[in-house]
Order: structure tokens, then C-alpha cells, then sequence
């Protein structure tokens, strides 16, 4: 199950599982392009897409989406907590107050819902794993990132506290922080500006989806006494939120 499938590192991620044969319950707000995953996964391969279409920030739609796959699978072996983004890019004093519920509500509330409402059915599973998509950004701060960094900082809290709480129940949990890649992340966070949402990644050779989903896949893969509990990846010209080299040469600061 990965949430947040209808672009980026979701719908890589959906596809990477999908060419290992495995089946998937994908999900996100936009029902068209989560049609157009199952269309384009189950004609190349040999699996079967569920497509729950629901914003993770709504509990009552969270209910309802994980009542509706209860009908219709058995139990949950991995999720993906993927959904998420940035708004803005300010210092705490220029903040967007709406910003910032977003991200909140998004990055850190609606892993909490989905991961509450499905964790029964991964109980369910004989290989129960949940990897959350944390960031670079949930290990070092960086200017003007204030809240989206809060709420990855967040998402790595509850990582650890999910490794331990699930303990009991076998169920691996793995965090996986990406750093800066070039995805439709920078076009939501300056709200359609694409030209800004370029200028993030230049002079630089940035992570694509596809690098995360094998991530993913890799950590996934592992035998069952095997818990890879923490990775960070970037791209070689960073280091880490802060630390970016553009055109081989220049350090400065995202
Ligand atoms: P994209 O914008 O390409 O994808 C974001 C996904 O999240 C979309 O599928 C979107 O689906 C979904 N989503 C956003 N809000 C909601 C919501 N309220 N309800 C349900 N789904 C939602 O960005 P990325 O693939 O880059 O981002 C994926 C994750 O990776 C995020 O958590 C992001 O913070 C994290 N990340 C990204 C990095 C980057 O540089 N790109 C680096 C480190 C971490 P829809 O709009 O259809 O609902
Ligand atoms: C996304 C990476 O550096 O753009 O989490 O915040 S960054």
C-alpha cells in the first residue's frame, strides 16, 4: 500500500513492487491519475491495483478507504507512508498560517490516520513493514524550512517510537530520507511556478523517483530478521539539507 501514488516517489514505488509482481493498493486525491497507474501496472504486469482515492488529511475519508479495503484484501504486508509536501519556503515571521496547517495536517497527522486505521490489517500479515518517507529536511534544519522541517523531524520521531511500539507484533519499521529530488515536490511547495520550482535543482544532478524506489524496494527485501531502520540518500552534490555543491564548484546554502 502506498499512499500519496499519483506522482513522484509514490508512483515510482507503486511501479518498482508492481515489476516484483507484487499487488498494490494505491492511493492519493487525484482518482484520474490513479486510474492511469492501474491501467498502465496491471497491462505490463502481472498484478492487480487497488485505487483508494481519499486526502490523508480527512479521517473520515481514512475510515472509510481502509473499511472499503477491508472488504476486499486480507491483510496489508507493507505501507508506504509517502504522501506528503511543502508549502512555501519563508522564514517563521513571513510564514503562511494556512502553510502551515497543510503541512501539518498532510505530513503529519495523515501518516498518523493511515497508519492507525491500517495497522490492523498488517497485523494481519506474517511480514508486517511500514517504511514513512522522512527527508533530509527531518535530519538537519535548513533556512526558511521551519514547519516543513518540523514535520519531518516529526515523521522521524514516530518512526522510532513505531519500531518500538511495534515490536511485539514483528512489524519492521523503516524510515527513508530522501534528499533534494526533482519530482512535482518544488511545483506544489511554490504553488505553480515552475520556473522557481526548477531553479531548486540547478547546477545540480538531483535524485529521481526511480532512486527512491529502489530504496524502498531494497529495504523491503531484506530477510525477515533483517530491519534496516534509518537510510538517507541524496544526490552527490549534497550533503545534507544544507550543504549543496551546484556546477562541481559553488557551496550555498537551499
Ligand atoms: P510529489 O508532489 O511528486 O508527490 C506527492 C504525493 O503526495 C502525490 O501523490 C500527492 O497526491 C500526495 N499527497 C499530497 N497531499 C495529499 C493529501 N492531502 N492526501 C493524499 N495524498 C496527498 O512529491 P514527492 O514524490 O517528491 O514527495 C513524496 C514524499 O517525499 C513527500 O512526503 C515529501 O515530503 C517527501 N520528500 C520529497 C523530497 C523531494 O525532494 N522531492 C525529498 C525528501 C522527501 P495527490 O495530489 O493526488 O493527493
Ligand atoms: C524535500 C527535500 O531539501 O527540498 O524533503 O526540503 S528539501
Amino acid at each position: 500500500m502506498v499512499t500519496g501514488a499519483t506522482s513522484g516517489f509514490g508512483a515510482a514505488i507503486a511501479g518498482k513492487f508492481a515489476a516484483n509482481g507484487d499487488n498494490i493498493i494505491a492511493t492519493g486525491r487525484r482518482a484520474d491519475r490513479l486510474q492511469e497507474l492501474k491501467d498502465k501496472l496491471e497491462s505490463e504486469y502481472d498484478v492487480k491495483v487497488i485505487t483508494l482515492h481519499f486526502d490523508v488529511r480527512d479521517r473520515n475519508e481514512v475510515t472509510a478507504a481502509v473499511e472499503q479495503l477491508s472488504g476486499m484484501v486480507d491483510c496489508v504486508d507493507i505501507l508506504v507512508n509517502n504522501a506528503g509536501l511543502a508549502a512555501g519556503l519563508s522564514t517563521i515571521d513571513d510564514g503562511d498560517v494556512d502553510d502551515w496547517d497543510i503541512m501539518v495536517d498532510t505530513n503529519l497527522k495523515g501518516l498518523l490516520y493511515v497508519t492507525k486505521y491500517v495497522l490492523p490489517l498488517i497485523k494481519k500479515s506474517k511480514q508486517g513493514h511500514i517504511i514513512n518517507i522522512g527527508s533530509t529536511a527531518g535530519k538537519v534544519a535548513y533556512k526558511n524550512g521551519n514547519v516543513y522541517c518540523a514535520t519531518k523531524f516529526a515523521v522521524d520521531a514516530l518512526s522510532q517510537t513505531m519500531r518500538i511500539d511495534l515490536l511485539p507484533f514483528g512489524i519492521k519499521v523503516t524510515s527513508v530520507n530522501p534528499g533534494l529530488a526533482e519530482t512535482e515536490f518544488s511545483i506544489v511547495r511554490f504553488k505553480g511556478d515552475e520556473d522557481k520550482a526548477k531553479s531548486v535543482y540547478k547546477g545540480l544532478d538531483p535524485l529521481v523517483a526511480d532512486d527512491i524506489a529502489d530504496v524502498a524496494f531494497y529495504c523491503a527485501s531484506q530477510p525477515a530478521h533483517v530491519c534496516i531502520n534509518d537510510i538517507t540518500v541524496t544526490c552527490t552534490n549534497q550533503a545534507n539539507s544544507f550543504y549543496i555543491i551546484r556546477d562541481s564548484e559553488k557551496v550555498k546554502n537551499v
